[in-house]
């Protein structure tokens, strides 16, 4: 299956592929994905970007739900990468799900490696990037997964969709403002914009002749697929004067949930309709702005709250152009009351159709501490807090990225690679919503995993504290899971049960766990494989917030992991 791409590669030129749909299908599609460095402008600043086929965002992959898709990852670049498949469950193919030595050593330059995505649930807007440093600024795009042949939409067939990835554009090669953080042990540079499919936008330095703008027709609908691919950034977003009516949220269906505003976490994906109703007569404005601005709990550490910008234009021979486009305000950068009025909004669809099944009774119960912190350097000459080095840590645990990958230890039983001690709670309790006195603030390095037998139910309660600016938005590889709970202040094990849903959560792959509050999560393991957790804020996982869980196979031979590819990279 092919959709532009050999023309955008004519170019070279981090082109922007085509935001409309427009292809045909078989059961199993085939794609190479050329990763390489491509030259690219951005607020007026030019450097090579690490691409896919030279496209930025890169290529968009579409299937049905039940198909196959196959890509060859030829890594043409100069440096090692990898590439993930974002809420994809990879039933019992751990092998190709990505992350850098947690399941596959990486893709060095000249390498290929490919990999198999077997779709079998998911259906909606996912979305792949890569998993190694922080190349996954510039190497992600749409995975587009409509229903099977012969089934529907769960609402009104919409006249056409447009894909839009929020993201964030640094003018140095981000790799580098990567070392340069981690050698110092400071903080990570902000971003120089946001971007919507890689464009600034109208109100950004150099960047206006470049605005996406999406073309509509008066009285038609429209399925809007977001996708959250900034490193860091939370993000609220609308479209001046139009509502917004979300129908799906990370590769599920939820209930239709009208709304004139999205909140929207780094990993997550929304599905969204909007009625193009506004173009009445040649004296409306024909030109609405598609705006987001980021969240930030916190707004005394430094951040980038550059408001990024696309255009809905109608299709008219009315257009004024100097008519500027209407913009609608967002809230306060600061603004928690409106995230969780929002997030509380979210109910799967849970209908005949699309059946739910959240545990009920659970196994494991998990209490997970979600924290920055540091980590002491000899005579206090880090540029961290204290004079030390960022961390961060799951129930004080900072997670060292292993040299052989887990995976490959577990399948072939390597010891000293990891244990298997990764705490289920927290060993020290306080009042995690509260200043937290320096002793406390010290963690420690380690490789654990957390064994789950196979069918096992988990429940984790993610406690956010009041260690840095920002919301931690939990991603779980190999299955996606129900949230049933998000609440604010430290977790009670009495009172906050009782506001669980166990009727249509939510099924999402990423959970924006609360700075100073908490959020729970059920899922069943029923994939056999090594599965890696982690915020999806890059530089917390460079941090160490992350931890992996090993599920072990069940009895039946379909319960157990399949064997490796041939092709696997070595190390
Ligand atoms: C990678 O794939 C390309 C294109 O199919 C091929 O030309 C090249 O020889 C392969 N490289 C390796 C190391 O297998
Ligand atoms: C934007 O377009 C105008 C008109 O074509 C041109 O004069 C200007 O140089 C362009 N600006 C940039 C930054 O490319
Ligand atoms: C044109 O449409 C606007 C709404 O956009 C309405 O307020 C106005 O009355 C209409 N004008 C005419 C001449 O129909
Ligand atoms: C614009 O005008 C052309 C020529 O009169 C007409 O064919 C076309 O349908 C019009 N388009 C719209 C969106 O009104
Ligand atoms: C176009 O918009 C500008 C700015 O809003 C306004 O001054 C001008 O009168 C409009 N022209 C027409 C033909 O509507
Ligand atoms: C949000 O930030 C503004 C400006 O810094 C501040 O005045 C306000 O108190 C903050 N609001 C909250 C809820 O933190
Ligand atoms: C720490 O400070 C001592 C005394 O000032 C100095 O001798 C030593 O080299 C320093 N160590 C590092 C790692 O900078
Ligand atoms: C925890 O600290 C916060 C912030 O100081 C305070 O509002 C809250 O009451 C404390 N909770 C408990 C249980 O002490
Ligand atoms: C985390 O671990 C470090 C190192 O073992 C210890 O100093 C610190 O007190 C612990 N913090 C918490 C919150 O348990
Ligand atoms: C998984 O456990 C449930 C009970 O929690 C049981 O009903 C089901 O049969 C089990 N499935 C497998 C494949 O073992
Ligand atoms: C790239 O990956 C190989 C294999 O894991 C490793 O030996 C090498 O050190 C990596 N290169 C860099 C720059 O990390
Ligand atoms: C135009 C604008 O607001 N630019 C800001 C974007 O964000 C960066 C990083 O915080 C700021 O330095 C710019 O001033
Ligand atoms: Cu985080």
């Amino acid at each position: 299956m092919k959709f532009g791409t050999s023309l955008m590669t004519l170019f070279g030129f981090c082109m922007l592929g085509s935001i409309f749909f427009t292809t045909a299908w078989a059961k199993t599609h085939h794609h190479t994905f050329i990763v390489k460095e491509t030259p690219c402008t951005r607020l007026c600043h030019t450097k090579n970007i690490l691409t896919v086929n030279g496209q930025f965002p890169g290529p968009t992959i579409y299937a049905r739900k039940g198909d196959t898709v196959i890509v060859k990852v030829i890594n043409q670049g100069k440096k090692n990468i990898t590439l993930h498949w974002h809420g994809v469950d990879q039933l019992r193919n751990p092998w190709t799900d990505g992350p850098e030595h947690i399941t596959q050593c990486p893709i060095q330059p000249g390498a290929n490696f490919t990999q198999q995505i077997r779709l079998i649930h998911e259906e909606g807007t996912l979305w792949w990037h890569a998993h190694s440093d922080f190349d996954l600024a510039t190497v992600h795009g749409p995975l587009i997964i409509y229903p099977k042949q012969g089934t529907m939409y769960p609402f009104n067939k919409p006249h056409k969709e447009f894909t839009l990835i929020l993201g964030e554009w640094w003018n140095k090669d981000v790799n580098t403002v990567l070392d340069e953080a981690l050698q110092s042990g400071g903080e990570v540079e902000p971003s120089d914009a946001n971007t919507i499919n890689g464009q600034p936008g109208n109100f950004l330095p150099c960047s206006k002749n470049d605005t996406v703008k999406v073309h509509v027709e008066q009285g038609k609908s429209y399925l809007l697929r977001l996708i959250n691919a900034a490193l860091s950034n939370e993000f609220f977003f609308n479209i001046a004067n139009h509502h917004l009516t979300v129908v799906g949220t990370d590769g599920s269906y939820t209930k239709p949930y009208a709304t004139d505003l999205v909140f929207i976490s780094p990993g997550q994906t929304m599905d969204v309709l909007i009625k193009a109703n506004k173009f009445q007569n040649s004296s409306s404005p024909s030109r609405y702005y598609i705006a987001a601005r980021p969240y930030i709990g916190n707004t005394q550490l430094s951040y980038n709250a550059n408001m990024t910008t696309a255009i809905l234009e109608y299709e008219t021979n009315y257009t004024n152009i100097s008519a500027p486009p209407l913009l609608s305000s967002l809230p306060a950068i600061n603004d928690t009351d409106t995230v969780d009025i929002f997030t509380g909004g979210l109910r799967s669809l849970a209908d005949k159709n699309h059946p739910i099944d959240v545990p009920e009774t659970i196994n494991e119960h998990m209490y997970i501490v979600t924290s920055l912190n540091i980590i002491l350097c000899r005579n206090n000459s880090c540029k961290g807090p204290l004079g030390g080095r960022f961390a961060g840590s799951l129930n004080n645990v900072s997670f060292e990225t292993p040299q052989i990958n887990i995976l490959h230890a577990y399948y072939y039983s390597i010891p000293g690679v990891y244990t298997t001690d990764f705490p289920d709670y927290p060993s020290h309790y306080f009042n995690f919503t509260e200043y937290i006195p320096t002793d406390l603030y010290v963690t420690k390095k380690a490789t654990k995993v957390k064994m789950l037998k196979y069918n096992t139910t988990v429940e984790i309660v993610f406690q956010g504290t009041n260690i840095g600016p920002e919301n931690h938005p939990m991603h779980l590889h190999g299955q996606s899971f129900y949230v049933v709970g998000r609440g604010s202040g430290n977790f009670d094990k009495k009172k906050d049960p009782l506001t669980y849903n166990l009727v249509d959560p939510p099924r999402e792959n990423t959970v924006a766990v609360p700075k100073n509050g908490w959020a729970t999560i059920r899922f069943r393991a029923v994939n056999p494989g090594v599965w890696y957790m982690h915020c999806h804020v890059d530089r917390h996982v460079s941090w160490g917030m992350n931890m992996v869980f090993i599920t072990k196979n069940g009895k039946s031979a379909d319960a157990k992991m399949l064997p490796p590819p041939n092709d696997m990279p070595p190390c």
